[in-house]
């Protein structure tokens, strides 16, 4: 599993605070916290107007750099910020994201493949968001055919199919880890990932609906997540999910875990 630490996101009060004041060294230990913690990227997601967005992620990524070793996951709808930050990475960043909407495929893809970044692709496009796991392999493969035609390894290309609000539709959490399978068998040797708390969004206990999904979504092939990695229970649920699945030899890093004091919780 590849984690990809969410908590440097401009949604967050603390964080919008620390952009704006430009406070270094929140950011830098948000960053440090996460990698400790076993993020292998860090996100970075502004949030701000897109009058200012470009200088706030190249900040944010500047930022990070200075204080970790760990990669950047620029974090943004808007291209030109994402150009922007990506001039301000010095190692193989990630892109966040493509989607096979107008205007934004295209572009995002030839800037991942100008840089050798890697790059997560959204499965929706300008009919919106997808209902369906069938809607969202469809676009999936629409969005590694173009991928491909630029020049994208397939190693390099992580598809995020979406999980949307259960509380909101029932049947969400279904179609979601169909789309993670059918993707899976459709599509060999891309990454799937996607963000986690979008699932429990509106519910109660969310970090009990982000940690079950997780292991279910890890059992259809996600083998990629945008997390808290501040969350012991979810980081814990990751680690006995690789052992289950035969992804950790010898399940060296269950055990190494335990030594570490990660798992004591459960024991
Ligand atoms: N897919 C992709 N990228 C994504 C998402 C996705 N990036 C953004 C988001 N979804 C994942 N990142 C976050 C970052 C922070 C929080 C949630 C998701 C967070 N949320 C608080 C909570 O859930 O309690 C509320 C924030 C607040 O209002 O203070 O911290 O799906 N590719």
């Amino acid at each position: 599993m590849i984690i990809v630490g969410e908590r440097i996101n401009g949604t967050r009060s603390r964080v919008k605070q620390a952009i704006m004041a430009r406070e270094a060294d929140f950011v830098e230990e948000e960053a440090q916290q996460q990698a400790e913690a076993g993020a292998d990227y860090i996100d970075v997601n502004a949030g701000t107007g897109p009058d200012r967005e470009a200088d706030d992620l190249v900040w944010l990524a500047r930022t990070v750099q200075a204080g970790v070793s760990t990669p950047v996951c620029l974090d943004s709808p808007n291209v030109e910020a994402l150009r922007a930050g990506l001039e301000a990475c010095t190692g193989k960043a990630m892109l966040n994201s493509a989607s096979a909407e107008e205007g934004r495929m295209q572009a995002v893809l030839e800037l991942a493949h100008r840089h050798g970044a890697r790059v997560i692709g959204l499965t929706m496009d300008d009919a919106g968001l997808p209902k369906t796991a069938e809607q969202r392999i469809a676009i999936a493969q629409k969005l590694v055919a173009k991928a491909e035609e630029i020049g994208i390894d397939r190693d390099d290309i992580f598809l995020d199919p979406l999980a949307r609000a259960v509380a909101v539709e029932n049947e969400q959490g279904a179609a979601f880890l169909d789309a993670v399978s059918g993707i899976r068998q459709s599509l060999p040797g891309v990454h799937v990932i996607c963000g986690l708390s979008n699932i429990s969004f509106q519910m109660p206990a969310r970090r009990l609906l982000n940690r079950t999904f997780l292991a279910m979504a890890m059992a259809q092939g996600l083998d990629a997540a945008i997390l808290d990695p501040l969350d012991g229970g979810l980081m814990a649920a990751v680690c006995a999910g690789r052992v289950l699945l035969g992804q950790d030899d010898m399940c060296m890093g269950y055990i190494e875990a335990h030594r570490a004091g990660r798992l004591a919780e459960w024991s």
